[in-house]
């Protein structure tokens, strides 16, 4: 019985281990992931490199972001900049959206101004989540047209609901964000929600207000682990928890 209880005890450690992770930026290929750094602006203690980072091509007229949230609910914030050191010039790409479920989350046709075909910049994503507000950026070349296909990485967990909501925390980090935030619930059978709404982006260019710091330069090392990688590492720490507290 006392047994019994030690590992109901250590389930209870492991859990409330891994739910200290935040989110992954899957597609495009973050920049970097650091999960104690993760609440560092703009990217997550990460700085943008175009000549180390691993640089996608995203299609302004319609591409995919993938994410993995750990947090069962949490509010996303999907924005842009040409601004390669990422330290300004965010346009929001929509409303913010609601994510509920644990796991794989796929937002797909993602919309950027058609203008800024051609030239290399920075997609942001972030996170508020229960435990603060998270970042992770990706560096990509915006080309034109639309993506033909989906990432296999852009899934959505079974169960997810995503909606689009109000998110003062998040306004306060958007710089232009005009759109029509008619919510539209999407729920998932595993295969892939969408949120509708448009989002129709002007072109204020007050420089963003709280998205400003820079990264403190700590980790000019960008890592980058592939979500495998990071799951593995995940685990691996998880199991060593568990194995820990069972002894
Ligand atoms: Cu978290």
């Amino acid at each position: 019985m006392e047994r019994f209880l030690n590992i109901v005890f250590c389930l209870f450690v492991l859990y409330a281990t891994q739910g200290s992770a935040h989110f992954l930026l899957n597609y495009p290929p973050t920049i970097g992931f650091d999960d104690n750094l993760e609440a560092t602006a703009p990217c997550g203690s990460f700085t943008v490199d175009f000549s180390t980072d691993n640089v996608t091509d995203f299609h302004v007229g319609g591409d995919s972001l993938a994410m993995t949230s750990i947090h069962p609910q949490a509010t996303w914030l999907f924005r842009a900049t040409l601004d390669i050191t990422a330290a300004g010039g965010w346009e929001s790409l929509l409303p913010a959206v609601e994510q509920t479920g644990l796991g794989d989350f796929c937002e797909k046709t993602v919309v950027i101004d058609a203008s800024w075909a051609g030239s290399k910049g920075v997609i942001g994503v972030v996170q508020d989540a229960p435990d603060g507000i998270l970042y992770q950026c990706a560096a990509v070349n915006f080309v034109s047209g639309a993506a033909t296909s989906i990432p296999s990485i852009c899934t959505n967990v079974t169960g997810l609901t995503a909606q689009f909501v109000s998110d003062p925390l998040l306004s306060s980090l958007q710089v232009s964000a005009t759109g029509s935030a008619t919510s539209s619930s999407a729920t998932s059978t595993g295969t892939a929600a969408t949120t509708t709404g448009t989002t129709t982006s002007s072109s204020t260019s007050s420089p963003s207000s709280s998205a400003t710091s820079k990264s403190s330069g700590a980790a000019t090392v960008t890592l980058s682990y592939g979500v495998l990688g990071q799951f593995i590492w995940v685990a691996a720490i998880g199991s060593a928890t568990f194995l820990a507290c069972l002894l």
